[in-house]
C-alpha cells in the first residue's frame, strides 16, 4: 500500500494502482472517454489529465501509476482548461450532427461536453469525409465519427483474438480501418459487434433492418411473424429506462403485438427444439462413435470464428441450425401448412441480442422451405426504436403471453440466454434419455457462472459427460487449442462468441464504460435469465408440449431424415 493525497484527502491505496483507479475509490470524478477497464487503457484521449505535484506537465490519471506521499490535484484552472482543450480539439474533427446521430442521448462525447460545460469550438480540424463502410450485414462503421479513443480496436484484438480492425496512417489522416483498407465484410470479421459496444460515440453501429421491417408490417399480403431471443427480455427495458436485470417479457410481446405482427413466438422453443436435435446428436456420436468433442452451433459470431480460424473443427460442430433458424424453418414449412399459408407470403423476423444473427440469416444454405428460414434480423436496440417511433409508452405496458399454437417455451429455452446455458439445458435432456429416470434438481450449477472457461464432470447413468463451457472468442481459442494438442478432452463444449453469452450480445442496449465499471451487467441480466427459468412450470425442453406436438405431426422423431433436412446444416471451409 502507499499513502497518496488526491484533492487534499487522504488516501492508502494498492501500490500497482494508477491515480484513475485510486480516484474512483475515493468518489473523485475525473473524465474518461478512451478509457475502458482492463480493455483500452493507453492514455490515448487526455481527458483524464491531471496535476501531480512535483511533475512538469500534466498526466493522464488513467495510466499514471500512484507512488508512496504523491499529491495529486484534478480541479484546478489549469487542469480544467487543458481538459476543455482537449475535447473541443476532438470536437473540431467531428461529424456534430448528434441530432440524427444513432448515438444522441446514449454518446460518452455528449455527455462529456455537457458536463465539461464546452459551449463553443475555437478550432477548425481537418475534417476529411471519409465513405461509409456499410458493406457488411451485420456492422456500419462511419469514421467520420470515430474520435480514435482505440476502445474498438482492443476489444476486437484482446477479448476476442479477431484483431480485424487496427488505426491506419497518422495525424488528421489517422483512420480506424482494416489492412488495405477494405470493408469488414471482406475481412475475417465475425460480425459479433463487440466493438458496437466498446464504441463511446456513434462510430459503429448495427445495419439497420427497421425500415425492411416496417414495409413488410405495412404489406397486406404478408403474414409477418416474430420471435423473439432469449437474452431480449431481460435487456430490452434498459432502452425504457429500467434497471439493468428488469425483466419484460410480457410487455415486449404487448408491444409487439401494438406494433402490428400478425403472431408474436418465442425463440426459446426453438431453443427446446435444438436441445431435442443436439441432445440427439450428442447420444449418437458418443454410442457410435462419431466426432468428438461435440462443439454446439448456435451463435453464429463463434460460427464464423471457427470457419475462418478454426476449420479443423469443423467436423466436430453440431450439425444443427441455430434456434432461431430451425424456429424459422419449423414456421415456414409446419407452421404455414397448419395455418394454410403459403410460404412464400410469410415474413419471419427475430429480434435478436446479436449483429452476427443477421449476416447468419443471410446464408444462403438457411432456407429449408425454399425461401429464407428468417427473413430480417432486429437487434434488441432496433426493437426499442421501433417501439419508440411508434409511440408506445413501454414501461407501463400490461404483460401479455406468446401466441398459440407454437406458444410453448421452457426454462431449458430461457437459459440459452447466458453463458452456459445450452449446457445446462442439454444435459437436463441428455441425463433423462441416457437414465430413463427424472432429474431431481434441473439446476446444473457446475456449469454456470461467468469465468471465461469452464468444466464439468456430469453423471449420467453409468458415464460421465465430459463438458467444457467457453465464452467471448479469445476464450474460445485457448480451449480449442488445449483440445487441439492433446492436453484437454471433452464430450461436449459449448462455445458463444460473446463474453457473458447473448445477454452482452452486440446488438444489446449499450451501457456506458463508467456504468460498467461499476456494475456487473453481464451477472444482473444472467440472474434475471435464470430468475426467468424458475419462474416457468416446464424447465426441460423434452417436456415441451409444442415439441412434443410437432414431432408427433410432422417431423418424427429427434434427428429423423426430415428433421435432417429441414432443421441442420453444414459449414464451409
Ligand atoms: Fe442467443 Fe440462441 S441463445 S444464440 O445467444 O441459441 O442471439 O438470446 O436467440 O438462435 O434461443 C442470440 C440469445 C438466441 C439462437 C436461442
Ligand atoms: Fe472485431 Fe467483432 Fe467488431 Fe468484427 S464485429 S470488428 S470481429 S469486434
Amino acid at each position: 500500500m502507499v499513502n497518496i493525497t488526491i484533492d487534499g484527502k487522504k488516501l492508502q491505496v494498492p501500490k500497482d494502482y494508477t491515480v484513475l483507479q485510486a480516484a474512483r475509490e475515493a468518489g473523485v470524478e475525473i473524465p474518461t472517454l478512451c478509457y475502458l477497464k482492463g480493455i483500452n487503457e493507453i492514455g490515448a484521449c487526455r481527458m483524464c489529465v491531471v496535476e501531480i505535484k512535483g511533475a512538469r506537465s500534466l498526466q493522464a490519471a488513467c495510466v499514471y501509476p500512484v507512488s508512496e506521499g504523491m499529491e495529486v490535484i484534478t480541479n484546478s484552472e489549469r487542469v480544467r482548461r487543458a481538459r476543455k482543450v482537449n475535447l473541443e480539439l476532438i470536437l473540431s474533427n467531428h461529424d456534430r450532427n448528434c441530432l440524427t446521430c444513432i448515438r444522441s442521448g446514449n454518446c460518452e462525447l455528449q455527455r462529456l461536453a455537457e458536463d465539461l460545460n464546452v459551449k463553443q469550438i475555437r478550432y477548425e480540424g481537418e475534417n476529411i469525409r471519409r465513405p461509409l463502410d456499410d458493406f457488411s450485414p451485420s456492422i456500419v462503421r462511419d469514421p467520420n465519427k470515430c474520435v480514435l479513443c482505440k476502445r474498438c480496436i482492443n476489444v476486437c484484438r484482446n477479448v476476442q483474438e479477431v484483431g480485424v480492425i487496427n488505426a491506419n496512417y497518422r495525424g488528421f489522416r489517422t483512420v480506424v480501418s482494416t489492412a488495405f483498407d477494405r470493408s469488414l465484410n471482406d475481412v475475417a470479421c465475425t460480425m459479433c459487434g463487440q466493438c458496437i459496444q466498446a464504441c463511446p460515440v456513434g462510430a459503429l453501429r448495427e445495419k439497420d433492418s427497421t425500415d425492411i421491417v416496417w414495409k413488410a408490417l405495412a404489406d397486406k399480403n404478408k403474414y409477418v411473424v416474430v420471435q423473439t431471443a432469449p437474452a431480449v427480455r431481460v435487456a430490452l427495458g434498459e432502452e425504457f429506462g429500467l434497471p439493468i436485470g428488469t425483466r419484460v417479457t410480457g410487455k415486449m410481446v404487448t408491444a409487439l403485438k401494438m406494433l402490428g405482427f400478425d403472431k408474436v413466438f418465442d425463440t426459446d422453443t426453438g431453443a427446446d427444439l435444438t436441445i431435442m436435435e443436439e441432445g440427439t446428436e450428442l447420444i449418437n456420436r458418443i454410442k457410435n462413435g462419431g466426432k468428438l468433442p461435440l462443439i454446439t452451433s448456435c451463435s453464429p459470431g463463434w460460427i464464423k470464428f471457427c470457419e475462418h480460424y478454426f476449420p479443423e473443427f469443423l467436423d466436430n460442430l453440431s450439425t444443427c441450425k441455430s434456434p432461431h433458424e430451425m424456429f424459422g424453418a419449423i414456421l415456414k414449412t409446419y407452421y404455414a401448412q397448419k395455418m394454410g399459408i403459403d410460404p412464400a407470403n410469410m415474413f419471419v423476423v427475430s429480434i435478436m441480442p446479436c449483429t452476427a444473427k443477421k449476416f447468419e440469416a443471410q446464408r444462403e444454405e438457411l432456407a429449408a422451405s425454399g425461401y429464407p428460414d428468417v427473413d430480417a434480423v432486429l437487434t434488441t436496440r432496433e426493437l426499442a426504436r421501433m417501439i419508440k417511433e411508434a409511440g408506445i409508452d413501454f414501461v407501463n405496458l400490461p404483460d401479455n403471453h406468446f401466441d398459440d399454437p407454437m406458444g410453448d417455451a421452457t426454462g431449458a429455452g430461457v437459459i440459452f440466454g447466458t453463458t452456459g446455458g445450452v449446457m445446462e439445458a442439454a444435459l437436463r435432456t441428455v441425463y433423462e434419455i441416457l437414465t430413463g429416470k427424472p432429474l431431481e434438481n434441473v439446476e446444473i450449477t457446475q456449469v454456470r457462472g461467468l469465468e471465461g472457461i469452464r468444466e464439468a464432470e456430469i453423471d449420467v447413468g453409468t458415464m460421465k459427460i465430459k463438458a467444457a463451457v467457453a465464452h467471448g472468442l479469445a476464450n474460445a481459442k485457448k480451449l480449442l487449442e488445449m483440445v487441439k494438442n492433446g492436453e484437454k478432452e471433452y464430450h461436449f463444449i459449448e462455445i458463444m462468441a460473446c463474453p457473458g453469452g447473448c445477454i452482452m450480445g452486440g446488438g444489446q442496449p449499450i451501457v456506458p464504460a463508467k456504468v460498467r465499471e461499476k456494475i456487473d451487467v453481464a451477472k444482473l441480466r444472467a440472474s434475471a435469465i435464470y430468475d426467468e427459468d424458475r419462474s416457468l412450470p416446464i424447465r426441460k425442453s423434452h417436456e415441451n408440449p409444442t415439441i412434443k406436438k410437432l414431432y408427433e405431426e410432422f417431423l418424427g422423431h429427434p434427428n429423423s431424415e426430415k428433421a435432417h433436412h429441414i432443421l441442420h446444416t453444414h459449414y464451409k471451409r
